[in-house]
């Protein structure tokens, strides 16, 4: 029933049968996220270093109606320059599905997507969460219920600032999702290493995630992990100047009126423009660091399943 949604490319088919790690990988950065032609070459060096580190790439979109689980080069390419590419997270997908639309994937749509597949472990940049504000407009991202109830494991570098960051930590506790920090106490803020938050837990390799990971599950703790992972240090921003963008974005996007699925994408789309290119440089470097950590994560989960 499921072949008639989900089309699982055949070298991610043959790894997921024969055990051996698979990490997932969103299309929103590519599509929404960042400008063409940087978008397709992270997502191809993404790629690159997933296999660099001993697990097979799964980059996960929705390509004339079907979810494919690892896009061709081709498909990446469309992904990175169309113009009618939806974003797709969890209420949009069965209608993109029905009318055979094209979209890309957010972070909870992914996590669909992976778990469907089978996959474990899916590596980002980071994840929406509960918006400034949210008081008053009830913008709570999607990502954070999926997390709640998706059995995958999410490498991030933290949230934005765009975000509340606080009270994401505190959405994320009440649904159940341990925060682990790989190599910090503190949660990181994206393109800082720090944003005054503190971690549940500071976990230090990849077998400790793992067994982590592999515990929740097999308790039947359903739901998502999130693994943030922070900036290398010689690629984070300044603080000031990260948090001055921020600042003059989500005022422009408040003049503006710009609401719901837009938000994420319009803040986005400023800071870029704001700091120059400085802030798609750290973007791109620290995705690159997430594809690395979660690799190797899911190489010890793959170890764990045997
Ligand atoms: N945060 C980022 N970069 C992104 C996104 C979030 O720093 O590209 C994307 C992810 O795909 C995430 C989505 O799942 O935005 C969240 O959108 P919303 O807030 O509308 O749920
Ligand atoms: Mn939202």
């Amino acid at each position: 029933m499921l072949e008639k949604y989900l089309d699982i490319n055949p070298e991610v088919a043959q790894a997921l049968k024969e055990g051996k790690p698979v990490v997932a990988l969103e299309s929103t950065i590519i599509s929404h996220g960042m400008p063409y032609p940087k978008n397709v070459e992270t997502a191809l060096e993404v790629e690159r270093i997933v296999r660099e580190n001993g697990a097979v790439p799964a980059t996960i979109a929705i390509i004339k109606g079907k979810i494919k689980v690892g896009v061709t080069r081709e498909e990446l390419e469309f992904l990175g320059t169309g113009k009618n590419i939806l974003k797709t997270s969890r209420r949009d997908l069965p209608i993109i599905l029905a009318k055979g639309l094209d979209g890309a994937t957010t972070v909870a749509t992914t996590m669909i997507a992976a778990e469907l597949a089978g996959i474990k472990l899916f590596v980002t940049g980071g994840i929406g969460g509960v918006h400034r504000g949210a008081q008053e407009t009830f913008d709570i991202s999607a990502d954070l219920q999926e997390l709640a109830h998706t059995n995958v494991a999410v490498v991030c570098a933290g949230a934005k600032s765009i975000l509340d960051i606080g009270l994401t930590l505190e959405y994320l506790e009440t649904n159940g999702v341990p925060v682990l920090g790989f190599g910090t106490d503190e949660m990181p803020a994206f393109y800082t290493r720090k944003s005054g938050f503190g971690v549940d837990y500071r976990i230090d390799s990849p077998a400790e995630v793992a067994s982590a990971a592999k515990a929740k599950w097999d308790l039947g703790l359903n739901g998502g992990m999130v693994i943030a992972n922070p900036i290398p240090e010689q690629y984070q921003m300044d603080y000031d100047t990260i948090t001055n963008a921020i600042e003059s974005a989500l005022k422009e996007a408040e003049e503006k009126g710009v609401k719901g699925k837009e938000t994420t994408p319009f803040l986005l789309a400023k800071v870029k423009e704001i700091t120059g290119g400085a802030s798609l440089e750290s973007n791109i470097q620290l995705v690159y660091n997430n594809a690395r950590v979660g690799s190797k994560i899911a190489v010890e989960l793959a170890k764990l399943e045997k």
